[in-house]
Order: C-alpha cells, then structure tokens, then sequence
C-alpha cells in the first residue's frame, strides 16, 4: 500500500503529529484551552457543563489521535475486518469509559480538582447516548468495547438518531414519554461532511440485453436522501487500538432540485423535501421485543444498510483485490434481521453495478454474513409486505424473488416432492398480503446463525427455524452465549469492588481475563476479606438509597434486602408476577402479629424501565406497581419491612448506580422466552444473587456458579406449550394465593380495579398465557427461601463471593473471540511498531 503523502512532506507531518496528553499539566493545559477557544468562554464563567465539555474534547482529541493511527495501523496490515451493523448501540455515557479505558482517569481526577471541580459532577453532566432499546442494543455497545479491548479491526455501523430512546416520567402514578433530544451538545462524534453516500428510494427497474446478451437491469427514477457520515471513536480498555462507530445522518439530496422549487417560487416545498429526509434517521422505534411493520422504519433500514455497504465496498475496492477474496477480507455481522436487506444489497451491488455473475456474487454473499437471531417471540419476527418493499424498493423485491427461486429449486431438490416443506420454508409468505419473512432471508443469505444463549440456540433449532437445519444441515447453525464488558460493569459501575479484586489478584489483570476471578474462591471463607465485601455492598446500597430518597421522596432503610428488577417492561419478563408477589407479601405482613414482624427481614422492592409507549398492558403494569407502592409505603403496619420503589426512566448511566447494589435481583421470564438476558450477568459480577427462571442464561449462569448459589423456580420450557394447552382447552383454576392478591385488588385497594382489569383478566379469562399462575406458587416459595437465606449473612457473602469468582465465563471477552473463530475468521491486530502515514480512510 503506497502511502499518500509524498515522501518531502512527510518529515513535516510526523514532526508535527498531535501527541495524546499523558500528565496531569497537559491535561489541565487541554482543558483550559478548550474552555477559551473551542468553548469561548473564561475562567470566570466556566461552570460543570462547560468543565465537562472541556475535559471530554481533552479526551476525545486523545481518542482521535489514537483513532487515526489504529487506522493507518489496520489499513497498513490490510487484514480481514469485522462490519457489526446494528440499528441500536445503547453506548450509555462516554467520558467515565474514556478515562478508564485509556487509563487516566486519576490524572483527570486530580486535573480537575486543580482546576476547582469534583470528577463526580463532570462525569455527572453528561447525556447518555440512548440509541438502544434494551439487551440487544447494550450487547452491541459491549462488543464494541471487546473488539477494541482484543484488538481486533472491527467498526460498528448503525444510524445517528437525532432522538434516542424517550425519557420516561411518572405522572400519578403513569408512564409519560418525553423526546430525548440528545445532540445538543455531543463531543463524542466527528461529522465527516466529506463521507456523504446517495441513497435511492422507490422508482422503477428496467430490464434489457445488453450486446453481449446478458440480462441488464436498471433502477432508475425515485428519490435520493444523502447520508452523512459521524464517527465516534471507541477505546480498547489498556491498547491504543481505538476502533470506530460509524453512525449515519440523512438529508436530503442536492439543492438543485431544491433551486428549481425556490426560483419558481416553491420555497416551501423544498424546505418539505428536505424535512422529509431528514425524518428517516430523526427517531429511533421505540419497540423491543415487536415488529410494527412501519414503512419509514424500512426506509431506515435501507438508508443504513446502503450507505454502510457502499462504504464498506468503496474500502474494499481501494485495495484492488478480485472480488472473490471479499470474504476473506470482510466480515459482515447482522444484529438481529434489522440489517438482513445488506444480504440483497451485497448481492446488487455485485451483480447489477459490477457485472459479477449471480452464483459468482452469491457465493461472495453467503461467505460475507453471519446473522444473529435474539429472540424466538412471534411478534418480534420481522416481515415486511410485498407491496410496501415493490414500491419502496423494486430492484430489491425482484432479487429476493431470485434468491427465493434458487433456494426453493435446491430446496425441492434435497427434499422432492415435499410441498408442505416448500410451502414452511418460502422467504415470501402466501398470505393476503403476500410477506417477506426477514429471519429467513437472513438465514439463507448467511454462513452462519447463531442463538444468545444455549437454551435459545437449542429452541431455534427445534422450533422457528427447524426446516432449515434438515435443509442445510446442523452446523450452520451455533451458540455463542452473550456476555458483558468487566470495564464498564464491574469497574466502572464499583470501583470499589474492582479496587478490592485487584488487590487480591495482583493488578487489573481479571478486566482483560476474566477467569482470574476464579483466584477469588480461596477467600470465599476469609473473615477479613468478607468483612470488606460486605461494607462495599452496603456502600453501594447507601449510595442507591440516596438516589432513591432525592427521586422518590421515599426513605428505605440500606440494611433492608434489595430486590430489583429492572429491564424492558413486557409481559414475558414478567413485572407483573413480582408485582403479584409484592402483594402477596403485603398481605402476609398484614396478617402477622407484631411478633412475628420481627422476625421477617425487611425488603425493598425495586422496579424500574420502559414499556413501549403503544404497549398499553406494559403500562398498567407500571401504573399498578406505583399504585402498590403509594399504599405499602405509607402503611404503618408495614414501616420498613416493605418499600416498593418505581425507578423513573431507566437506562445505562442509572443501571451503573443499581447494579452494584442488590442482593437479589429478578430475572423470571416464563421459560423459553427470554433469549438470554444480560442484566443477570450483571447483577451476578457485582456480588448479587439472583431469582430467576430456567431460562436463557440463567441456565448456564446457574452451571457455571453452582446450583446453591442461585435461587431457580418455576415451570420448564418443556412443559410450557402443554400447560399453554391445558389453558385453553383443559380446566384452568388459579392458584389460590393468587386469588387473594386479585380480591385485594378488586376491592380498590390500590385505586380503582377497573385500571387493572386487562392486566388480571389476562390471567383469569384469557389463558394465561405467561403462565403466571403456574408459577406463582413455586415463586412465592422461592421468595420464603431467599428471606431464610438473608438471615444468615456469612453464608450469604460467601455465596456472593463463590458466584463472582465463577463469573469469568460470562465476559463479551469471551463472546467476541468465539465470534471471531468460529463465525467471522478474523485474527486481532496485535499493537506492534507504528507504521507511519498510512492511506486516508
Ligand atoms: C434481545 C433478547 C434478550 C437478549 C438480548 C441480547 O430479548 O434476551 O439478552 O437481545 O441478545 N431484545 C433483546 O434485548
């Protein structure tokens, strides 16, 4: 690769290369000359946002500077690449993770003390990067922090959503979503104004021979939005490998259209046309877990998917390889089938715009994608109607087709005869209107497919997608179990706790290998190491009380068992099972004699997170938890023995203050319905213990630390489709103790029952189809076992103890490096000698 500057200049350019800061003086130095010239401001007007918005430029310059040699260093070394294209990065707050991750986050400490400031509130100023809905956005944001931690060439692609995921209020008691209009004021992102990609909308195909004979077609006509290009640089955690997340921004294309309009006086409507293109990357669905089928949340996916793969061929074609060594040079990595139309684009690009023969171009295609699939919930499968994707995207409907024709030839040819199976496995559904079903586009269109957990590895492959594996065989289909980053979720979140580890484990080594938490078990008894455990976790419960009492108004007491449950609210993850039980604990305590009181450990409940604003049963779940808490709070029999507490708009920065202080949290989705689950590795890592199903990773959770160490209940996912059966079908009586806890609501307890009508008529009248009752029982029990446990504390540290030090396996560390052996075939770029000035990016 020949470098592009020539050689007399290039003595000038390395001489003058910016050098990252790395001492306390050079950092304030940064600091002060943002806040003069960048910020234009004094020393005399400088306030926190103006300290934090300093300081972090201080850090993003570092960033870039590392940014730019990464890339050089990558381009140079010219090896396969990683593309993880995911329409969420829910990146959370960037400062913290900068400072730690590159190591100077003491020196910043110090630097702004000097320069009148407690980190604290800086770090504090800051707007989380809310582009994410939940698990399947936050696993992006940790692989990023993986691929760059292991040094792999690896870019994130995604949309820059000029609003995130909406802040949430609780009003009387109800869920009120708010814009979260975040870009204000972001240092974190670099516009490139010179990285702009045409992106085509609708017009029509035409088709012709061209001299030679071969089938030519054309997409002409229709629309252009442009997308714009902002990075964001993302450290590795202790390695100048800083990679990038490419986010894109629409708008609309060229004014010469525009000057038409203006000159003939349609000022108006051009101002429109430019509105309207930009609406495609303003929002981000606000839906997890479901798939509404709305047009502009296609045309997202298509802007997204086209830029990124334009920029991703464009790099490819710098190097002048023939086309057929693209998979040996690129790895493309589908979060979930929001990017599956990348499989049609790749195969469009290859054939109609650089002459490829189909086969030739299918085979560079296959060997490109592997697709993650994150859920086996039939409303959050993708599908889109035929009409909508011919008017949107015509020359795309007519190669699906294709695709579909090759596949269902060979299809007919393993299987012939088996009409029923053709029938199953068509990417294009024969319904009214006729589907295009993207999970199996994708799978057909990829090398590879893999679940998030072993358990939902296991369920694709025995129920959505078990045609597929007679068609194409077992192997292509894998596990790769999720994992969390140690950086941001034990560090970051507890330092406290990663202080005292690294004291025991000699250095930070256990944050880029995690199994050397295993060194923990020999302390799992020692007096003196869980005295100090233990005062970490009350801190960090003191420091979640305060936070409580300055939200809520409500006081709980630290000494009290912290029980949380925070994540998506949705019917599956079952709030409204803990709500019940809440309940059912209310009414137990009711019903005691004072004696008796004093021998029940005191309990915080505590919820928190989102329901989708059009998820109307999400809502009454949060409303009824409100309404409990604003009777149990203010209850005299009840005082401290019971707190329920509503956490109002929940996500990444409020999850770093939560996490680190449960005892138990709740993770008790009705089996086989919850992919994986993340938090619970989170609430593992940070010294809780956990109520949960046998689900997702609960499972292997469980395997890895140790039945004992784990509070398991309720029905398997076996059983699940016979019980759901027995519903309908059968005879359904509710669990008694359930009954009670629905008497006490429909006797207004908790303001008028008819607000929960729908939530226990879903139980009562129609199926259950949750299994909530099922479960409840078992539920109520496993709670009596857990307040039993709590009393004895030095068990319970040891527990506690025993659980981190067998975490190691539940790293996205190790996530990232079985991606990169068994499904991407990609090696890290070791950090070696700089290779000077490299091509441009
Ligand atoms: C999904 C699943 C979760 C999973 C996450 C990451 O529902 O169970 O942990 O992806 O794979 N929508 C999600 O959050």
């Amino acid at each position: 690769v020949e470098a592009s500057i020539p050689e007399p200049q290039r003595d000038a350019w390395k001489k003058f290369q910016a050098k990252p800061f790395v001492s306390k003086d050079d950092f304030e130095k940064e600091v002060v000359r943002h806040v003069e010239t960048t910020l234009a401001r004094s020393m005399f007007n400088c306030d926190e946002t103006a300290a934090y918005a300093a300081a972090s430029l201080a850090f993003r310059d570092r960033l870039i500077t590392e940014w730019n040699r990464t890339q050089q260093r990558q381009t140079f070394a010219d090896t396969k690449r990683v593309y993880y294209l995911s329409l969420e990065f829910l990146m959370g707050r960037a400062l913290d993770n900068a400072m730690l991750n590159v190591g100077l986050k003491n020196i910043a400490k110090e630097g702004l003390s000097e320069l009148g400031f407690r980190i604290e509130d800086i770090i504090n100023q800051e707007h989380d990067a809310a582009l994410g809905n939940g698990g399947l956005g936050r696993l992006a944001a940790c692989f990023l922090d993986s691929m760059a931690s292991l040094n792999f060439p690896a870019w994130g692609y995604g949309l820059r959503y000029k609003y995130g995921i909406f802040k949430q209020e609780i009003v009387d008691g109800y869920q009120v979503e708010v814009p979260d209009y975040w870009l204000d004021f972001n240092p974190w992102e670099f516009p490139r104004h010179d990285i702009v990609v045409d992106v085509q909308f609708y017009g029509g195909v035409r088709k012709y021979q061209d001299e030679a004979g071969k089938n030519v077609a054309v997409w002409e006509g229709g629309e252009i939005v442009k997308a714009t290009a902002y990075d964001v640089p993302i450290p590795g955690f202790n390695t100048p490998t800083t990679n990038n997340m490419r986010l894109w921004s629409s708008k609309a294309a060229s004014g010469e259209f525009d000057f038409q309009k203006f000159n003939s006086g349609d000022y108006e409507s051009s101002v429109a046309d430019q509105q309207r293109a930009e609406t495609i990357s303003a929002v981000l669905y606000p839906n997890d877990n479901l798939d509404r089928g709305k047009e502009l949340r296609l045309k997202q996916q298509y802007f997204w998917v086209a830029a990124s793969l334009y920029d991703i061929v464009r790099r490819f074609k710098k190097s002048k390889r023939a086309w057929s060594e693209f998979p040996d040079q690129i790895a493309i990595q589908l979060n979930d089938t929001h990017p599956t139309l990348a499989i049609v684009e790749l195969q469009r690009i290859l054939i109609d715009m650089e002459g490829l023969d189909w086969d030739e171009a299918w085979t560079i295609v296959t060997n490109t994608f592997g697709y993650t699939n994150h859920t086996v919930l039939p409303e959050a499968l993708e599908k889109w109607s035929v009409p909508l994707f011919q008017n949107l995207l015509p020359r795309h409907l007519q190669i699906i087709y294709d695709i579909n024709m090759f596949f269902l030839q060979s299809v007919e040819r393993k299987f012939p005869g088996d009409r029923d199976m053709l029938g199953r496995v068509s990417i294009i559904e024969e319904s009214q209107p006729k589907m295009v079903r993207m999970a199996f586009l994708a799978i057909v269109g990829s090398h590879k497919v893999n679940g998030v957990a072993e358990l939902h590895s296991d369920l694709i492959k025995t129920t959505i997608f078990k045609d597929f594996v007679k068609i194409f065989g077992p192997d292509k289909f894998t596990n790769v179990t999720n994992g969390i980053t140690p950086r941001r979720w034990l560090h970051q979140a507890n330092p406290r706790l990663s202080e005292l580890i690294a004291s025991k484990t000699g250095g930070l080594g256990f944050l880029k290998d995690l199994n050397v938490l295993n060194e923990l078990e020999k302390f799992a008894d020692d007096k003196e190491f869980k005295k100090e455990w233990a005062e970490i976790k009350y801190a960090n419960k003191v420091r979640l009380a305060k936070y409580i009492k300055s939200t809520t108004g409500v006081t709980v007491n630290p000494a009290a068992l912290f029980d949380i449950q925070v994540k998506r609210i949705h019917e599956y993850k079952r709030q409204q099972l803990n709500i019940f039980g809440v309940i059912h604990r209310y009414l137990t305590i009711k019903a005691m004699t004072p004696e008796e009181r004093k021998k029940l450990a005191p309990r915080v409940s505590i919820f928190g997170g989102k329901a989708a604003p059009g998820y109307w049963m999400a809502k009454t779940i949060i409303h009824l938890i409100n309404n409990v808490g604003a009777v149990v709070n203010k209850d005299p029999d009840v005082g401290d023995l019971l707190k329920v507490i509503f956490l109002e708009d929940y996500n990444v920065s409020k999850a770093e203050i939560i996490t680190p202080a449960s005892d138990v949290s709740e993770h008790i989705s009705t089996a086989g319905t919850e992919a994986s689950g993340t938090s619970n590795m989170k609430f593992v890592l940070n010294g809780g213990l956990i109520i949960g199903t046998c689900d997702g990773a609960n499972i292997e959770i469980t395997r890895e630390i140790g039945e004992n160490n784990i509070f398991l209940f309720g029905n398997l996912a076996e059983d699940v489709e016979d019980l759901r059966h027995t519903h309908n079908y059968g005879s359904h009586t509710l669990d008694p103790d359930l009954v009670k806890v629905f008497d006490l609501i429909k006797s207004n307890a908790f303001g008028d029952a008819g607000a929960f009508g729908a939530l226990t008529g879903s139980i009562e009248d129609h199926g259950d189809y949750y299994l909530v009752s099922d479960d409840f029982h078992s539920y109520i029990q496993t709670q009596t076992l857990v307040d039993e446990a709590y009393k004895n504390q030095e068990e319970w540290i040891t527990k506690t103890i025993l659980s981190v030090a067998r975490m190691g396996f539940f790293s996205s560390d190790r996530c990232i490096n079985e991606y990169a052996e068994m499904i991407w075939n990609v090696e890290p770029l070791p950090v070696g000698k700089e290779s000077g000035l490299g091509k441009e990016e």
